[in-house]
């Protein structure tokens, strides 16, 4: 029984982000994101969805802060507007946007919720896009001078601190595939903007730093999926290989942990990165205090010549989610246990990890069985990565509320909470109670 608990201070938390969940985006002198400009473009979400309501938590964020101390919450990840701080995204500071994190910190510490705050989650202020955006070596600054501002403004009382969210997303999602904002096809833009991304962390990591902010920590969250090779021959296992290094936290720790890019990058996409790259990477092997990692899925890899980086995706008859992603929770045990032997950082929190299911009300109630399954055995494999020597410190699932799924609008539900768009209300899902169960027990077995 007693190998089922996790260690003591084990922080239980949800995660949520900006213009997923907050609504009123141009409110009190904000400017637009990137994401608002690319919602209200018609034909870029489902069915024209934007975040322009959302979850109202920009007005109910302290009834949402008692849900959090209702199910037991002792962390909570959300992200900061940087458009609510810098309306033209340098410049220019509105002091009402710093207001509402003020209030909002303020709110979680008197309930004993500790915040662990992401300086970007995607949504960039419209008029650096305006100037090339990622692309443009520049960010660098104008990132690390927004970030360097909420350290100062909210240091006393944060401590935990994420510099990106997902850049391999925002690089390739935004870039290359043009799904997300800003809505881009360019593999050399893509590039730029992996690299602009890793500079923009490093010099924002050194000026925290420089802040000495007292027990003040700081990392980034990376997205992962579990790419295992369909059989073991050498061109499928390389196929897995390059995916992996590819798309998941080499791409990022290599350089910050190592000071250069992984070899299947080296190999394959030296001619995509900007000129003089190298010329960087010393600036970008720079120390940080945790690794955060997100992870939803796997896929099994095939080679395949005519296809992309050589692999393919072939079915292995997994059950999936209401996304379509295979559910696959020996791959997190995988990722996790894979960033401590490459790394071994000093501390990893699972900053994302959850589903989406087609959840329904019946009788006041959301009885979503497949999400406590789902939740279930990525924490047995959490628990299986801390007991063979993985530095785990956290989980946050992903969500603490339904909210704007990006392209998908609101058509997909990742929330522990179910929300009512039409009324606002939440409804804490079966899912939410179990894993109130879990952090009162510390344990998923009870
Ligand atoms: O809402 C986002 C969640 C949902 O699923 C959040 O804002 C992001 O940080 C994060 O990307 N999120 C997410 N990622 C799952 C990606 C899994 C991709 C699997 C693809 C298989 C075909």
């Amino acid at each position: 029984m007693s190998e089922k608990v996790f260690p003591k201070d084990f922080m239980w938390g949800a995660a949520t982000a900006s213009y997923q969940i907050e609504g009123s985006p141009l409110a009190d002198g904000a400017g637009p994101s990137i994401w608002h400009k690319f919602s209200h473009t018609p034909g870029n979400t489902y069915n024209g969805d934007t975040g322009d309501v959302a979850d109202d938590h920009y007005n109910k964020y302290k009834e949402d802060i008692a849900l959090m101390k209702d199910l037991g919450l002792n962390a909570y990840r959300f992200s900061i507007s940087w458009p609510r701080i810098f309306p033209y995204g340098k410049g220019k500071i509105n002091e009402k946007g710093v207001d509402f994190y003020n209030r909002l910190v303020d709110e979680l510490l008197k309930a004993d919720i500790t915040p662990f705050v992401t300086l970007y989650h995607w949504d960039l202020p419209a008029a650096l896009q305006d100037l090339g955006g990622w692309t443009n070596r520049d960010i660098a600054y104008w990132y690390t001078d927004y970030a360097d501002y909420m350290f100062q403004r909210l240091g006393d009382r944060v401590k935990n601190w994420i510099t990106l969210n997902e850049p391999w997303v925002m690089a390739f999602v935004g870039h290359f595939m043009g799904e997300h904002a800003p809505g881009m096809k360019d593999l050399y833009a893509s590039f730029s903007v992996v690299h602009n991304q890793l500079r923009a962390h490093s010099k924002t990591v050194k000026a925290f730093r420089e802040e000495n902010i007292k027990e003040g920590k700081i990392g980034i969250t990376l997205s992962n999926s579990s790419h295992d090779p369909a059989t073991n021959s050498q061109e499928d296992k390389d196929a897995a290989r390059l995916a992996h290094e590819w798309t998941n936290y080499p791409l990022f720790l290599n350089p910050i942990y190592k000071g250069e890019y992984p070899s299947g990058i080296k190999e394959y996409a030296s001619e995509f990165l900007p000129h003089n790259y190298e010329n960087d990477l010393e600036e970008i092997k720079e120390k940080i205090d945790f690794v955060g990692i997100n992870y939803y899925s796997g896929d099994l890899v095939k080679a395949d010549t005519k296809s992309f980086l050589g692999g393919k995706t072939v079915e292995r008859g997994l059950p999936k989610t209401e996304m379509g992603w295979e559910i696959y929770p020996e791959g997190f045990y995988k990722i996790l246990k894979g960033v401590q032997n490459e790394y071994n950082p000093k501390e990893v929190y699972v900053t994302e990890n959850g589903a989406a299911f087609d959840d329904k009300v019946v009788n006041q109630g959301v009885h979503d069985e497949d999400r406590i399954d789902y939740l279930k055995k990525h924490l047995e494999q959490a628990l299986r990565a801390i007991q063979n020597g993985v530095t785990l410190k956290g989980y946050f699932v992903w969500s603490l509320l339904d909210n704007f799924e990006w392209a998908w609008g609101y058509s997909k539900r990742f929330g522990i909470v179910y929300v009512d768009y039409k009324t606002q209300k939440r409804i804490i899902k079966d899912s939410g109670k179990w894993y109130s169960q879990v952090i009162k027990n510390n344990s998923f077995e009870f």
